[in-house]
């Protein structure tokens, strides 16, 4: 007998005996003599048949199989066959003869989430209400509050997936750059960040908080001769309103590094290791990618081999090219960024690109000014489909400018901080960031 997983079932295993656990995705009885089980296990499925007339499978062990609960954990043991016609509805096209199975863990009877419904897509959903039929939709808080089952769906199984892709690449990508992993304080003693979106907290009777980035001590970790560093670590923003874009604790992809001569060397890390992460993902996320636009179906992203960058001066001409009003000075609100996204997508046809350049007065307090123009800074956004995924910049590291700070002398650096959700967000094109945080935290939830 060979143990094995479900996806690994082909048809050169025909004819041998296995074992299998997986869950009871779905359990048809047809008379008394006979059960259909498909069981399930990371996104694939399987057929197994449970009939007296073979195996020597009894009666009462068909009457066992048909009472399964749905989501139960089971032990197959059988062998494998494969069937005349192919079988519908199931990632693996053998079929396992039953010889005995196990309950390992028996769930609930009826569960508040059914599967099948969970990993519907609206394009089903319509096309049976067209059909005169009605499905269940699974609303987003239903789905949040049971996130346990949830997540199980194949399309939560690949963005999930993705998601330890991307800081998997990221990781990668950076080591093999000479950077250093870094861990910084969560708790600390003031915003990094600047403005009140922080959660306060008394740690041991000083006023703290929980840090907004890691922006503070990975310049320190600069200063302190690591010329180039990253965290992947926790953030938390006290958001206090509710978008599609913004939860109150999200992963950060942190980078710092010193500067040679210019901050584009900064954004040339931006641009090789996006083009690799998306090169990467698409390569080897493909099962995972394909079973999220099965339920929610997207466009691949279009990118180039060398990212776009336009200044923030030519994509405010741009704008207003376009009859968009926009403030020179300002920052660009929500609107004006998707306006743009589409814009940049009709003139290069790409839906990644770096905007830099950006305003001095709109960007945090230890900007760099542009040398050339102190109106502007030498900092930077990243945009996918129209949306941010990335600030960065040069810091200032002059003591002149940051007396405070740079005093113990600090190289020229500069960096960047990634949103992870967002980044999984907006290459799948899903339109919420609760899609991909496992169990989000946004202003109205702190629970499961
Ligand atoms: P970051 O905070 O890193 O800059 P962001 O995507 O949150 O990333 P902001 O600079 O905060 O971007 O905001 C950009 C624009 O998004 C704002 O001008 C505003 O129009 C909109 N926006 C930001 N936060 C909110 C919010 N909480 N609710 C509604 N709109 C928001
Ligand atoms: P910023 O505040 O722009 O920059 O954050 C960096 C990136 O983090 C993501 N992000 C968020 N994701 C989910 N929910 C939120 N509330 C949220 N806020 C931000 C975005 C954003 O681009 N210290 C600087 C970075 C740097 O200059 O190194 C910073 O934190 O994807």
């Amino acid at each position: 007998m060979v143990r094995t997983q479900v996806g690994a079932l082909t048809q050169e295993l025909k004819e041998k005996e296995v074992l299998i656990r997986g869950r009871a995705h779905t359990i048809r009885p047809v008379g008394k003599n006979m059960a259909f089980l498909v069981v399930r296990k990371k996104g694939f499925t399987v057929q197994c048949l449970a009939a007296t007339q073979s195996m020597g499978v009894s009666r009462q062990m068909v009457k066992f199989v048909a009472g399964l609960n749905r989501e139960s954990i089971v032990d197959v043991i059988g062998v494998v066959s494969v069937p005349g016609n192919p079988i519908k509805g199931t990632t693996q096209q053998v079929e396992i003869q039953v010889r005995k199975l196990y309950c390992v863990n028996k769930a609930m009877p009826t569960l508040p989430i059914n599967i099948e419904d969970a990993a519907r897509s609206d394009v089903e959903i319509e096309n049976a209400l067209q059909a005169g039929e009605q499905l269940p939709r699974v609303n987003q808080d239903t789905r949040l509050n049971f996130r346990v089952i949830d997540i199980r769906t194949p399309a939560n199984q690949g963005i999930f997936r993705i998601q330890s892709q991307v800081g998997n690449i990221f990781r990668q990508f950076l080591l093999s750059e000479d950077f250093v992993e870094i861990h910084t304080p969560k708790l600390i003693a003031g915003s990094s960040e600047g403005g009140s979106a922080v959660f306060k907290l008394d740690y041991k009777g000083q006023p703290a908080c929980l840090a907004q980035s890691p922006q503070l001590h990975k310049q320190m970790s600069i200063c302190g001769d690591f010329d180039r560093v990253f965290e992947i670590g926790a953030v938390y923003r006290a958001e206090d309103s509710y978008t599609h874009r913004h939860l109150c604790e999200f992963t950060g992809l942190d980078v710092e590094m010193e500067i040679e001569k210019h901050y584009s060397e900064v954004m040339d890390i931006v641009d090789r290791l996006f083009v690799t992460m998306f090169d990467s993902l698409n390569e080897r996320c493909e099962m995972e990618l394909e079973a999220v636009a099965r339920q929610y179906p997207f466009e691949p992203l279009k990118y180039k081999p060398n990212t776009l960058r336009l200044t923030f001066e030519e994509g405010v001409q741009m704008l207003k090219d376009a009859g968009v009003e926009v403030d020179p000075l300002g920052d660009l609100n929500t609107e004006a960024e998707r306006k743009l996204g589409q814009l940049v997508l009709e003139k290069y046809g790409t839906e990644f690109y770096i905007l830099h350049r950006y305003p001095l007065a709109v960007r945090p307090f230890y900007t760099m000014p542009c040398y050339d123009d102190s109106l502007y800074s030498n900092s930077f956004d990243v945009f996918i489909r129209g949306e941010e995924i990335i600030s960065g910049a040069q810091r200032i590291h002059v003591p002149a400018f940051l007396a405070e700070r740079a005093r113990y002398g600090a190289p020229p650096h500069g960096g960047f901080g990634v949103g992870l959700e967002r980044v999984v967000m907006l290459f799948c094109g899903l339109g919420n960031i609760r899609k991909t945080s496992l169990f989000p935290r946004d202003p109205q939830r702190i629970a499961p």
